[in-house]
């Protein structure tokens, strides 16, 4: 027996459930990027306040494969989230989507999703290469295939901004307001990144919609929460917990947190009520985020994935890594942060080192290895740049880059081929796959526009802290390299 609104009342007790009729749910949000993250992060903020407003529903929405739809639909949008961690577990039925959709298979129903007056947000998780976007600057990829075809096939988009811009459109012939514009990606100041790849896409499509692009609302916000990739076992577990099968449960950690810009002209939901922190300016929140987590994370995946770990907290536990991590936050990353009045950092980063360790979740370092060429430039670069105007160190940050240069390259320390995912492996092989002289590797890498900037790509003492680290990691390995700072 499958999880539904039919079997709701058949869950075990210690199951939280909706505290509200999801049968009454109405659409107001539509969601583009229906991933594990939104289901463990906004729908769960999402669904805690439907109790006190039903018009808030998410329509959820898949850019590229039916996968989610599949899984979800005959269970109604419902599915479990597993909140755990070395203390305990909890287990809570989500109920918020109540409408899922297949871009590439029903465009004409996500545009008229996203037209309908009701509709009064769109948010986003498409992950950083979804935007199109040049990651070394924020500005549209005008390049881009998904850019280039749906400037030819407006009515037909393939990508986020394609579908955004269509459904503007749309929705100003009709006379109906714009929706306001959510990003919830690991971008820095990820509202005005979104406002501008959308404006400039609309200009090149049309004058207008530009002006029509100016006036939109796009809150920047922080958010955080790990969600490893769900595994058949994990699903195995859900079904024996609850006595019903579900084709798709997610597992979290307790940690949740989502600063937002209160900008929304057409209304949100009162997600301060669930825990979320509304503020005037994300950025400072954004940048540490992007600077300590994410950049801690990029560091581990790599370092680890090559020393033969394969979750973070095999990692974690890596002699040295933990030591390395927390230098890297505290000495490293710290300075370059503006100043956060009344906020802990160093209790920040304590929690990041617990929640790093988290025994409970099996987090790959693969999964977070995916994308380099997208990630690197918020989470270790801008910080590496930040602190050679400062004239400081960063030793461990150009480890993290190494790491990836070293990662990406791919092959690992045994010489067996990696399953690198990032929208320039290709590239990326074509540059160094052939070369063995870490200078060589460095440079070639170093050429990447999109990544490096021309300060970065063109600053001698950077160029050599990357070949110090890589030919350490060539020489010894990452292990060896890592137990150094143990
Ligand atoms: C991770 C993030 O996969 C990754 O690159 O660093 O998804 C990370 O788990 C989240 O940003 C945590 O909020």
């Amino acid at each position: 027996m499958r999880l539904s609104r039919l079997t709701l009342d058949r869950l075990p007790e210690a199951v939280k459930k909706p505290n509200y009729d999801p049968a009454q749910v109405s659409v107001g949000i539509v969601h583009l990027g229906i991933g594990a993250f939104h289901r463990a992060h906004q729908a769960v903020f999402t669904d805690s306040i439907l109790a006190e407003d039903v018009s808030w529903g998410i329509s959820g929405v898949s850019l590229r494969s039916p996968d989610t739809r599949d899984a979800l639909e005959p269970q109604d949008g419902l599915y479990t989230l597993k909140i755990q961690d070395g203390e305990g577990e909890q287990l809570q039925v989500v109920g918020s989507i109540v409408e899922l959709l297949c871009a590439p298979e029903e465009p004409e129903a996500v545009l008229r999703r996203m037209a309908d007056p009701a509709t009064r947000i769109v948010s986003l998780t498409i992950t950083e290469k979804g935007y199109c976007h040049n990651p070394a600057t924020g500005t549209l990829d005008e390049a881009h295939p998904d850019v280039v075809h749906d400037l030819a096939n407006p009515q037909r988009p393939r990508s986020a901004i394609g579908f955004i811009v269509e459904a503007l459109a749309r929705r100003e012939a009709a006379g109906i307001a714009p929706f306001t514009l959510l990003c919830c990606d690991n971008l820095p100041s990820n509202g005005h990144v979104l406002k501008r790849v959308v404006r400039r896409f609309a200009e090149l499509r049309d004058p207008v919609l530009a002006a029509l692009a100016d006036r939109l609302s796009c809150p920047s916000t922080m958010v955080d929460r790990i969600v490893p990739a769900t595994t058949d076992s994990d699903r195995e577990g859900i079904a024996t917990a609850l006595g019903l099968e579900d084709a798709w449960p997610i597992m979290t950690e307790p940690f949740q947190q989502w600063v937002i810009e209160d900008d929304f002209p057409r209304g949100r939901p009162a997600w301060e009520k669930a825990g979320a922190v509304f503020v005037d300016d994300v950025a400072v929140f954004e940048m540490m985020k992007l600077r300590l987590l994410n950049g801690s994370h990029s560091t581990l995946a790599y370092l680890g994935y090559l020393a033969g770990a394969e979750t973070v907290a095999e990692a974690m536990a890596l002699p040295g890594m933990e030591v390395l991590i927390e230098g890297l936050m505290r000495e490293e990353a710290t300075p370059t942060l503006p100043p956060l009045p009344g906020f802990d950092l160093a209790a920040y980063r304590a929690d990041l080192l617990r929640r790093f360790r988290n025994p409970r979740l099996r987090h790959r370092t693969w999964q977070i290895a995916m994308d380099g060429s997208q990630k690197l430039p918020q989470r270790l670069l801008g910080t590496i740049r930040d602190r050679l105007r400062a004239g400081a160190g960063y030793e461990r940050l150009a480890l993290g880059v190494a790491a990836w240069m070293r990662y990406a390259r791919g092959f690992d320390e045994r010489g067996r081929e990696i399953d690198v995912r990032d929208p320039h492996t290709a590239r990326i092989a074509a540059l160094v796959q052939d070369i063995v002289e870490p200078e060589q590797i460095v440079d070639a890498y170093l050429t990447m526009r999109d990544v490096f900037d021309a300060d970065l790509a063109g600053s001698d003492p950077f160029r050599l802290a990357l070949v110090k680290a890589l030919t350490r990691l060539f020489g010894q390995g990452s292990a060896a390299t890592l137990r150094a700072y143990a």
